[in-house]
């Protein structure tokens, strides 16, 4: 069987490890939040969370994420400082039990949405990307130097006209959107990512390849000496937006990832939301091509628009064909003697939840009846393929 685990942002969580329990998940994923990125997680700072979880009656299975600095990204700066400094957290880790690491190598924003609140059909909630807005946003709020090409001729009429209808409040919180870091960290200004869109224009999508894989030559002894598993989200949304680089967005992204570096360690977090959103991408030819090495699992769902929009759909509606990656996901297992953690990823903000302040698309309720629906599917695939 999988194992079920939850996203845990720490004690500052509006979502209870008791809350959890009750939702029925077994394992925690979740990270040191406190900690700058690149700084050293320590054994004594680790075991610390580590007694947190443990002390609920659960598990910490995943880290997610040690987030990877921004000058091992851009191969500049101290980066050889961070990169020791990564080899290390990952020795504390793995001398504390935990052995699966899950990180990202966007550049500078991780996943970028523009709108936080979409209403769905029945009153929930739930994230969207749309692409006016981002438009209207790099367009006429960054003001990004030879943007324009980015879009069709079509897009900037309707982004000019959006601009031009909305408040300078709505201004401020689509830029705050796209801004908006993980929760509990700080978001990136819009100056620094004016600067770093220049860094990575000039490092472009070859040079971003190559220091993605010197950062897993870095790390891959340490990962094989101490049984680590590095698992890489793919970038989300899979598209190049505000003109940096996407290198983690599909099937040959990801076979050339784990092609460059054949080591075992060196596996993927099969995110079926980010990847979904893609129109290139289909979810099951996917998963059966790399399955091999993927260690970690984010089930999510996404409704798609013709324009690279997409809102996030309940977990077993919307486009990603969750039976089909489900029934694969239960094959893999089937060979593997450890369970793979896999978490429902987001979930509306519905019921109760709608009047509370909670983590944008990590609310309890969403996500419990994600992770419901999607332990059901399992247990039905797995008792259909055995009789
Ligand atoms: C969003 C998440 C991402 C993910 C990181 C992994 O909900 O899927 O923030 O945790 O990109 O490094």
């Amino acid at each position: 069987m999988l194992l079920q685990t939850w996203r845990w942002y720490g004690p500052g969580d509006p979502v209870s490890l008791q809350d959890i329990r009750q939702a029925g998940a077994k394992g925690i994923v979740t990270a040191l939040h406190h900690i700058p990125h690149g700084e050293l997680w320590s054994v004594e700072e680790i075991k610390k969370r580590k007694e947190q979880v443990e002390s609920a009656g659960l598990q910490w299975d995943v880290v997610e994420s040690v987030n990877v600095h921004e000058e091992i990204k851009t191969r500049s700066g101290d980066y050889k400082k961070y990169l020791a400094k990564y080899n290390q957290t990952l020795r504390n880790l793995a001398d504390c039990g935990i052995h699966t690491v899950c990180y990202n190598f966007m550049p500078v924003l991780d996943w970028t949405r523009t709108q936080l609140d979409y209403e769905v059909q029945d009153g929930a909630k739930a994230l969207r990307f749309d692409w006016t807005d981002l438009a209207v946003f790099d367009l006429y709020l960054l003001k990004r130097k030879g943007a324009e090409k980015d879009y069709h001729e079509e897009t900037q009429r309707k982004a000019k006209k959006r601009f031009q209808s909305i408040n300078e409040k709505q201004k401020e919180i689509l830029t705050e959107n796209i801004l908006m870091g993980v929760p509990g960290e700080k978001s990136v200004t819009i100056e620094a990512l004016s600067k770093s869109i220049e860094t990575y224009t000039h490092l472009g999508r070859e040079g971003l390849k190559e220091n993605l894989v010197y950062f897993l030559s870095s790390v891959m002894d340490t990962c094989e000496e101490y049984h680590i598993n590095m698992t890489i989200h793919p970038d989300d949304p899979p598209i190049s937006i505000l003109g940096l680089p996407r290198i983690v967005s599909s099937l040959s992204d990801l076979q050339y990832i784990i092609k460059t570096v054949d080591r075992k360690p060196n596996g993927i977090c099969f995110c079926t939301g980010s990847l979904g959103a893609g129109k290139q991408n289909d979810l099951v030819q996917i998963i059966k091509a790399v399955g091999e090495r993927v260690y970690f699992v984010h089930l999510r769902n996404v409704t798609k628009e013709p324009d690279h929009s997409f809102y996030e759909a309940n977990h077993l509606e919307g486009d990603v064909d969750m039976y089909g990656v489900m029934k694969e996901l239960v094959l893999i297992q089937q060979k593997r003697k450890e369970p793979i953690p896999f978490r429902p990823d987001h979930g509306h903000q519905m019921l109760d939840d709608l009047k509370k302040k909670t983590n944008p698309g990590y609310s309890a309720i969403g996500r419990l009846r994600g992770l419901a629906e999607l332990r059901g599917l399992e247990m039905g695939i797995t008792k259909g393929l055995s009789v």
